[in-house]
């Protein structure tokens, strides 16, 4: 299996959903970084279960324990083990469907592929594993803030047909939709309600920014910087699609529209997300990701069972109505990991290159 990812900043996770717990291992750290428990606490409550009524009501504490990697507080240079012990599995609701496959969900694929699977709440291929994606995230957030004055935040873009009429930063904290429009979220309960009693589910939008990435960073030609937050924003849970900057929009734009240009003020526009080349220009990285519908669902569908009768599928439990509601941290850890390994990656080949004029600021965000 593949759960490893980064090349410098090396993050290793592991732990199924209904186990004893879950964790990481996140190796390649530099020392000298403060690290406490509490750092995690923030992030892990923006993406935790059971803090809204439209989301799953599993209720986990989600505290992390910082096994090793630090020494009075600061981390050392060694691996950091982060655990988080699971204290709210309901397995019962998986009795059910242990030998069925849900349609839609990985629970069909997992066994085509290892011909075993653990069926409590999806074991490995549960969103409770991107738990740990958004602790190793606070480390990478936190040292490229204090490094290079990096920031990585993201918000709701689109929840089924719903978009926002105005955008504002303050009111993505202050809502339970990471919604930026203020004026919309009376709407958005409303549609969420009526979304939860029809027992469906419905996709949604992320928009990930990072401000205050300095030019040069990114590996042409197999690791490039966007080819490479692609695969890491891909391989969260429910992922369908990732743009960078215009993303699938550029293909009906001309090239005198998309080409980004500039003056001594800077850069006039941003169609392409901060990244020419697969290289960092130093303007906002824009990304984009499409989470898909959840598959858990208790409106009865057609599918097989283990011994290939056909059977109508019912699942009980606690699910989430959009899993893209829980998903900007998830959005902003992966983003902020990749933009760690690759400023590693970029310090240590280039790293005496310094400086190289002309400097263009970064001018517009869009
Ligand atoms: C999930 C199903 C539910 C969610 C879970 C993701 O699990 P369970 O049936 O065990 O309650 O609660 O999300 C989390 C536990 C989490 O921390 O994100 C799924 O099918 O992916």
């Amino acid at each position: 299996m593949s759960n490893t990812f980064g090349r410098l900043l090396r993050v290793t996770t592991f732990g199924e959903s209904h186990g004893p717990a879950i964790g990481c291992v996140v190796d390649g750290c530099p020392p000298g970084i403060e690290l406490a428990a509490e750092d995690f606490a923030h992030d892990l409550g923006r993406r935790a279960t059971g803090r809204t009524r439209h989301t799953s009501q599993r209720h986990e504490a989600d505290v992390v324990e910082v096994l090793s990697g630090t020494y009075e507080g600061v981390t050392t240079g060694t691996p950091i083990a982060l655990l988080i012990r699971n204290t709210d599995a309901r397995s019962k609701d998986y009795t059910r469907i242990a030998e069925q496959f849900r349609p839609g969900h990985a629970d069909y694929t997992y066994w085509q592929k290892y011909g075993r699977r653990d069926p409590r709440g999806g074991g490995r291929s549960s969103a409770r594993e991107t738990t740990m994606r958004v602790a190793a995230g606070v480390i990478a957030k936190k040292w490229l803030g204090e490094r290079y004055d990096v920031q990585v935040r993201g918000h709701v873009a689109q929840i089924g047909e719903l978009t926002p009429t105005t955008f504002d930063w303050t009111a993505v904290e202050n809502n339970p939709f990471f919604w930026p429009d203020a004026a919309q979220v009376g709407e958005l309960d409303t549609y969420m309600d009526a979304l939860r009693k029809s027992g469906d589910s419905v996709g949604a939008r992320i928009d990930v920014i990072a401000d205050g990435v300095p030019p040069g960073w990114g590996e042409p030609i197999y690791g490039k910087l966007d080819a490479e937050l692609a695969a890491a924003l891909m391989s969260i849970n429910a992922v369908k699609a990732v743009g960078i900057g215009d993303g699938f929009d550029v293909v009906a734009q001309r090239g005198s529209e998309h080409r980004d240009e500039a003056t001594r003020e800077g850069f006039l526009s941003n169609h392409a997300g901060g990244i020419l080349g697969g290289i960092s220009s130093g303007q906002p990285i824009r990304c984009s990701v499409a989470f898909k519908p959840a598959s858990s669902l208790r409106l009865p569908a057609r599918g097989l069972d283990a011994a290939g009768e056909e059977v109508e599928v019912v699942t009980t439990g606690r699910h989430d109505p959009c899993v893209g509601l829980r998903a900007t941290p998830i959005c902003e850890a992966m983003v902020a990991l990749v933009l760690m390994d690759q400023a590693l990656r970029h310090r240590a080949q280039c790293g005496d290159v310094g400086e190289v004029g002309p400097h263009i600021p970064p001018g517009a965000s869009g």
